[in-house]
């Protein structure tokens, strides 16, 4: 293939194909929750923090404020590796404090969308000369590979929890993956939705104004861009719902008439009218089942503050 060719179409990864086939094989059809973020869907995702229902990020951009410049005093970190950065936004109370401690250090974004994080990347270096910011583009649900030589002590970071996308096994692993790469002095610096009345969950993923519908629809445009697949995106209606037994809320996209979707490569797959694909679960959390997460992956909770309503925590974790 010529460079060019390769440009204009490139080769799905396998790895990928495998995982879109296997998704849409079960009885409860699903896909990664990571195929929402291209640039529209980090956008999006941004628009959605800003949204009135959405209570997450204002709620923990408050805790971080009130909390990481002591946190960070404590730690005195020369390097921050964060995992699925997006917008960076609460990262600067962090990189804040790390100037105010230290004077400087290394920035360590890690996220799936090249073009968003290389602009963030960007902008954040113009901002905070005395950092070095070396960007990843990387799947945090796999195994990735960090820059050789990182400072310590390191602070991790996973905030806005993300971490609530995985469900209990599969983020004790995702962490346990962390916690193989910190030694004595690293910590991780976490962020976790709490739970609450469902009815308060489930007004921040149907938002009045559409956006989260738009979000989740735009994962059947990421697909038929990344993939080749031809997913009608306007075939499908958005729906959000909290399942009291698994304390999490989960997104779904439902086909609206019988659908037959291909994916070269990877097969067809047909759904009913009326049919949904799980596109995320969004687990909520307490005190308990975080220390049974973080006992999971060899850490324990040093740091835990939430605002007053109980709405959502942040938390330093350190090797057990
Ligand atoms: C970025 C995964 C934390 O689960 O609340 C927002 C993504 N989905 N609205 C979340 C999301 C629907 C968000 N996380």
């Amino acid at each position: 293939m010529t460079d060019a060719a390769r440009i204009a179409a490139p080769a799905p990864d396998p790895a990928m194909l495998a995982e879109l086939r296997a998704g849409l094989s079960r009885p409860q059809k699903e896909l990664p929750a990571k195929y929402f973020y291209d640039q529209r869907g980090s956008e999006l995702f941004e628009a959605i923090t800003r949204l009135p229902e959405y209570y997450l990020t204002r709620t923990e951009q408050a805790l971080l404020e009130r909390r990481v410049p002591e946190w960070v005093a404590g730690l005195r970190p020369r390097a921050l590796v964060e995992l699925g950065a997006g917008s960076a936004e609460k990262t600067r109370t962090v990189l804040d404090a790390m100037r105010r401690t230290l004077g400087g250090g290394t920035y360590v974004p890690v996220d799936v969308s090249a073009e968003f994080l290389e602009d963030v990347a960007a902008r954040l270096a113009a901002d905070y000369p005395e950092i070095d910011v070396v960007p990843v583009v990387a799947d945090i649900t796999a195994d990735f590979a960090l820059p050789d030589i990182l400072p310590r002590p390191t602070l991790h970071a996973f905030l806005g929890s993300t971490i609530g996308n995985f469900a209990p096994d599969a983020a004790a692993a995702l962490l346990a993956r962390v916690r193989r790469r910190m030694g004595e002095g690293d910590g991780l610096l976490m962020g976790v939705d709490l739970r609450k009345a469902p009815a308060v969950v489930e007004a921040a993923y149907n938002d009045a104004a559409g956006v989260t519908a738009e979000f989740n629809r735009n994962m059947l445009r990421v697909l038929n861009a990344v993939a080749g697949a031809d997913f009608d995106p306007d075939a499908y209606d958005h729906r959000a719902f909290y399942r009291r037994e698994l304390h999490r809320i989960e997104m779904h996209l439902v086909a609206r008439a019988a659908q037959t979707v291909t994916i070269p490569d990877a097969g067809a797959f047909r759904l009913r009218a009326g049919e949904s694909i799980r596109t995320e679960i969004s687990c909520k959390h307490d005190r308990a089942s975080v220390d049974a997460l973080l006992a999971a992956a060899g850490l324990r909770v040093e740091r835990w503050e939430t605002d007053a309503a109980g709405l959502f925590a942040i938390l330093l974790a350190l090797p057990a």
